[in-house]
């Protein structure tokens, strides 16, 4: 598995029963997902199976290879009693020469942001055996909020991010050469951890915002940005999978306010520190979010051997091939070790925290950190990762942006966390 998305769970819940023979669940954990079978024996390993987050309407699929280590034939039939799993192919057979196949668990939930269970049941029906052992499968829906203006649903992906230290800031105070002297206020790198997570796998969009603004009843939280590219909210219409942006702070809170309250989840922004965990995709410390070394542009090898260029963020300039915003699920090439997208360029995203340029040299808050406990005489927020207007320097990981929580900037928008 490519990305540690933990909105599916495989749990081992293996039982024999009305067994003839000697059939006793095997449980083994080899890292791998595979449900093992014995001549003897019925197992199913204990697993953790990472899998792509869902939502209403569409799939998601998980492989699990089988294997039977005997040479005898055995048959095996498979079923799920809930109906928003399937599970495929319900039936095969082990041979001397076909010794192991790939089921495949289908996930398609039907009610928004919701948890289900299911249990896969293995029967044996070969004469050898008798048994019936059970696999519990879990899987967590993203939320898809119906909305009431466009009669629209939010999609609003969350990716599961498991918490863990990680070292925040970049260098230490030799370590002044290349483009760290220009930023001060990232050095001092620190060590941090972080409780779980999650966090929305793109930037909020014209279209979710569009939905929260209405409900508002339109004269609160209006974006506000200069006509150069778009203005709201013909953006929303026109524009909806972009992100928002002409957004302030505040604005920012109060969409976390009201997705709270219709969901009764809690949602708020990033930490300064949860925003660069994902980034630099935890212990890897990545300089940008797609982990190579800044290449704005990437070579890559189509079957023809002619090299097509891969662009991975939205900086500065037409070259990847967009002067303002690009919607929010462009650049696949440049998602971070956890699957988000746009974290670098793009636009620049709200963070919970207060800005203290100094706050790396002094803090000693290691868990969970939120940041300087500001005051009114505070002027700033951070926001993080560069815009389209930037160039790739400011889209790095660790570099730190701050600005007036009341200001509403074009290149300026936000993503979500939720809190377990
Ligand atoms: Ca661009
Ligand atoms: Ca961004």
């Amino acid at each position: 598995m490519r990305f540690l998305r933990l909105a599916f769970f495989l749990l081992l819940s293996a039982a024999a029963c009305d067994s003839e023979l000697p059939i006793e669940p095997v449980e083994e954990y080899t890292g791998d997902s595979w449900v093992v079978f014995y001549q003897d024996s019925i197992g199913v390993l204990k697993q953790v199976i990472a899998f792509e987050p869902t939502f209403i309407g569409r799939q998601s699929v998980v492989e699990i290879p089988v294997a039977y280590l005997d040479t005898f034939t055995l048959e095996l039939a498979v079923s799920c009693d809930d109906s928003v799993f399937k599970v495929s192919p319900a039936a095969f057979t082990f041979t001397k020469s076909k010794k192991t196949t790939t089921l495949k668990v289908t996930f398609q939930p039907e009610l928004p942001d919701s948890q289900a269970v299911a249990h896969l049941h293995f029967q044996v029906s070969s004469d050898l055996l008798s048994a019936d052992t059970t696999m519990e499968v879990v899987a967590e829906d993203s939320l898809r909020l119906e909305g009431l203006g466009q009669n629209y649903y939010l999609d609003l992906e969350m990716v599961f991010i498991q918490g863990g230290p990680f070292s925040m800031g970049s260098g230490t105070a030799e370590d002044t050469a290349d483009v760290h002297y220009e930023n001060p206020d990232e050095l001092y790198s620190h060590q941090v951890v972080l409780s779980d997570f999650f966090i929305g796998r793109f930037e909020v969009t014209n279209q979710q915002y569009y939905e929260f603004w209405v409900e508002q009843g339109d004269s609160a939280n209006r974006p506000d940005y200069s006509t150069v590219f778009g203005t709201w909210p013909q953006d929303a219409l026109e524009k909806p999978n972009h992100p928002v942006v002409g957004v302030s702070w505040e604005d920012a809170m109060a969409f976390c306010r009201w997705l709270s309250l219709r969901t009764s989840q809690r949602y708020t922004l990033p930490t300064e520190a949860q925003w660069e965990y994902v980034a630099v995709g935890a212990e890897e410390g990545r300089k940008y979010p797609w982990l190579t070394e800044e290449p704005q542009v990437a070579a890559d090898t189509l079957d023809g051997g002619q090299e097509e260029p891969v662009y991975r963020v939205n900086i500065q300039g037409v070259i990847d091939g967009y002067q303002y915003t690009a919607p929010v699920d462009r650049f696949p090439a440049g998602v971070s070790r956890f699957g988000t997208f746009n974290m670098a360029g793009n636009v620049w995203e709200w963070c919970l925290d207060w800005y203290d340029p100094e706050y790396y040299r002094y803090t000693t808050e290691t868990d969970d950190p939120k940041g300087p406990s500001g005051s009114a005489d505070w002027l700033y927020r951070v926001v993080r990762g560069g815009s389209w207007l930037e160039s790739l320097k400011e889209a790095r990981c660790a570099n730190r942006g701050a600005l007036d929580p009341r200001n509403r900037e074009y290149n300026v928008g936000f993503r979500v966390v939720r809190l377990p």
